[in-house]
């Protein structure tokens, strides 16, 4: 890295030093783009890096709900509103016992490059809670959903900053809160959030999109490189909304997942995952991935006891990470490596360790980074607000095809990047220049703000 990358880096490990996935998704990008800092010597005395690297803005809040018991509970509501250079700032919100600032700082710092890859008019944004959703009546789930909204409600808007789902947050939350925003501001503000139900404002196919989008790249990936996705075998961590529906497309495209997980373990199917299974345990029932091997006959169930996760020792041609963050260590990239995998799509932010991720591209395996490959997701939400203030539905196959051809294009972008900066086949490198640089001229335009 350069002086001027050495520099900003250092100030971002003193300024947010208890923060270790944020600092560590700064660094993904700053390692990646010494070439474009050499071409722009201008970029230091701009100050580029220090405000790509600050958010414009970061709320927190308490957000207290009395439980199904009586009892009063406190949880600490986020909204990082990173970077609102190209659209209002957009993002998910995550509800999961693990969120804390340095959470949100990486994912709200990641959305900012993986909306830019878009092509869409959307800044960069995340939120959440440290509520944990699981084990919560309804009941519940709708009073926390209240009172957390309740706060956010002064800090978003359909112009402002629109929220959608994330880990922990889907149709139901979003329902809640939609619910809640109308009530106090008393008007139908359908663009304020996406990701709703097909009744109220949401999108055909943005359940699927992120899911569907992360294949379509990953088809593309691998026919510019000769390979295709029929009969590949296939591992899936995760088992959430992104996970579901990279298993619907990947299967639709003659591959074969032979493993899905949760956070407790993953089941080893070598017939291949039956989905409607998996959707009934999954989506209508929110049980365990464990309920998937009792089910069904010849399916091996491996717990989860350290931070390399089994299902990474699975033999498989792709692996498509699409639980959480970190869920890659290098020992699980070895594993991988070691049994011949040749291409890796991160459906999750961040799933690959850095030193996973660097082990991939030593090792000439094809990556697939996140904020490419699972772009699709809140490119279907901005497709959602068009069509919000259109007042207008389009159908799924319209939005599904609106879906494939961004992704067409964020392949062609990264690995144009990559080609122009003499990175070859390291998309990991193009995702981060090609976004880099478009945000680096917006920010130019608008003067020091
Ligand atoms: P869901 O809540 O629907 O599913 C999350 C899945 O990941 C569950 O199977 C969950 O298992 C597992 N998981 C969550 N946390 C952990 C953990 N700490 N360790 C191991 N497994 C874990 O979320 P999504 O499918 O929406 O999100 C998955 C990933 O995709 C996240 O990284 C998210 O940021 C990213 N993403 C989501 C998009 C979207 O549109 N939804 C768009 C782009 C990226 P369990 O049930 O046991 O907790
Ligand atoms: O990480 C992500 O891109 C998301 N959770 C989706 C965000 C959105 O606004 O649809």
């Amino acid at each position: 890295m350069n002086s001027y990358l050495e520099k900003v880096l250092n100030e971002v490990k003193i300024k947010n030093h208890n923060e270790p996935e944020y600092i560590q998704a700064v660094e993904e990008v700053l390692s990646t783009i010494e070439r474009v800092i050499d071409k722009h010597p201008e970029y230091e005395n701009l100050a580029i890096l220090e405000r790509m690297v600050e958010p414009e803005r970061l709320i927190t809040f308490r957000v207290p709900y009395i439980n199904d018991e009586g009892k009063t509970i406190v949880n600490r509501g986020y909204r990082v509103q990173f970077n609102s250079l190209i659209g209002p700032y957009k993002g998910g919100l995550r509800f999961h016992p693990s969120v804390n600032q340095s959470i949100m700082k990486f994912l709200g710092f990641e959305q900012i490059f993986k909306n830019a890859l878009t092509g869409l008019p959307i800044g960069g944004g995340k939120g959440g809670s440290d509520f944990d959703p699981k084990g919560k009546s309804d009941n519940e789930i709708m009073k926390f959903c209240q009172s957390f909204m309740t706060e956010l409600q002064r800090h978003i808007g359909q112009d402002v900053d629109v929220p959608a789902g994330d880990i922990g947050v889907g149709a139901r939350e979003i329902g809640y809160l939609f619910g809640q925003y109308k009530r106090i501001k008393n008007a139908y503000e359908g663009g304020v959030l996406t990701g709703k139900g097909l009744s109220y404002g949401g999108s055909l196919a943005r359940k699927e999109a992120t899911g569907f989008g992360l294949v379509y790249f990953m088809r593309e990936m691998l026919g510019a490189n000769n390979l295709n996705l029929n009969g590949k075998t296939v591992l899936i961590s995760g088992s959430g909304n992104v996970a579901i529906y990279a298993c619907q497309k990947a299967q639709e495209l003659g591959a074969k997942v032979v493993a899905m997980s949760d956070s407790k373990g993953c089941v080893y199917d070598k017939d291949g995952i039956d989905l409607a299974l998996m959707k009934q345990i999954k989506e209508v029932e929110r049980g365990r991935i464990s309920e998937y091997a009792k089910r069904k006959s010849g399916v091996e169930y491996m717990e989860t006891t350290s931070a390399d996760a089994p299902i990474w020792t699975i033999k498989a041609d792709i692996a498509l990470p699409c639980a959480t963050q970190n869920e890659v260590t290098l020992n699980s990239a070895k594993s991988l490596v070691e049994n011949g995998v040749i291409a890796i799509g991160e459906g999750a932010n961040m799933p690959c360790t850095k030193e996973a991720t660097d082990y991939f591209l030593e090792k000439g395996i094809l990556v697939a980074p996140a904020k490419a490959a699972n772009a699709g997701g809140v490119a279907t939400s901005a497709i959602e607000m068009s069509q919000n203030s259109m007042r207008y539905y389009l159908t799924f196959e319209e939005v599904d095809a609106k879906l494939e051809r961004i992704m067409i294009n964020i392949f062609k972008s990264c690995q144009k990047a990559s080609e122009e900066y003499g990175m070859d086949k390291n998309y990991v490198a193009g995702a981060n220049i090609a976004s880099f640089t478009k945000l680096a001229e917006a920010m130019i335009a608008q003067g020091v703000v």
